[in-house]
């Protein structure tokens, strides 16, 4: 099993801005926000990448992370001018911690293509 940054965090045994907690998700501000919103939505489960997901298993999970994504959404007051959710696979992906997480990103205007 990895062990990352991310798992300590659900562990406890770092302290985190946590905004939203359930049985299976944990949500809490990015170290380095990007916007004025920048939250990370990770499953509590150890699953490192994206490329390790498989719809039929999984497919219930990635439904809570986008409702959580959602919802905080709501709750920031970000959900009327719009956000942004994404996922970091990989190295080209510029994913840095190996323990799946979803950027919500928001408050300001988005640009793209990304970077
Ligand atoms: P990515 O590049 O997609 O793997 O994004 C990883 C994000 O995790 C990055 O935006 C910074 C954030 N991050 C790294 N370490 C910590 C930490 O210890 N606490 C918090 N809150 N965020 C972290």
């Amino acid at each position: 099993m990895g062990e990352t940054i991310f798992s300590k965090i659900i562990r406890k045994e770092i302290p985190a801005d946590v905004v939203l907690e359930t049985d299976t998700i944990l949500a809490f501000r990015d170290i380095n926000p990007q916007a004025p919103v920048h939250v990370l939505i990770i499953p509590k489960i150890d699953i490192p990448k994206v490329s390790d997901l498989k719809g039929c298993e999984h497919a219930q999970l990635l439904g809570e992370m986008i409702d959580v994504a959602n919802k905080l959404a709501k709750e920031m007051n970000i959900s009327e001018e719009g956000y942004r959710l994404v996922l970091n696979c990989g190295p080209n992906g510029g994913q840095e911690v190996y323990h799946l997480h979803m950027h919500l990103l928001g408050g300001r205007q988005m640009k793209w293509p990304p970077g």
